[in-house]
């Protein structure tokens, strides 16, 4: 299991666009998402952690692996590359 936490998705479009770029690269992934606290955890059949932060980087998002910060609230720290939502 390989989790993310991407603050800049904020809606359930965010999460369709970031399923897909997943799937796009590994089609037998398993995707969960929570919207509410941000977070993806992705069970993947080939890609690794660094592919898949580069496909959901890809979709326009800013993906932080969880495994690289010590706290959720360093998470938090995290500037999304864009502000506001894809669908906004
Ligand atoms: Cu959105």
């Amino acid at each position: 299991m390989i989790s993310f936490q991407v603050n800049d998705m904020t809606c359930g479009h965010c999460v369709s666009s970031i399923t897909k770029a997943v799937k796009a690269l590994d089609s037998g992934a398993t995707v969960q998402v929570d919207l509410s606290t941000h977070l993806v955890k992705i069970e993947a059949t080939e890609a690794d952690a660094v592919e898949l932060s580069e496909a959901i980087k890809e979709a326009g998002y800013t993906p932080v692996a969880i495994a690289a910060v010590t706290r959720i609230a360093a998470a938090k720290d995290a500037s999304p590359a864009r502000k506001g939502c894809c669908c906004g």
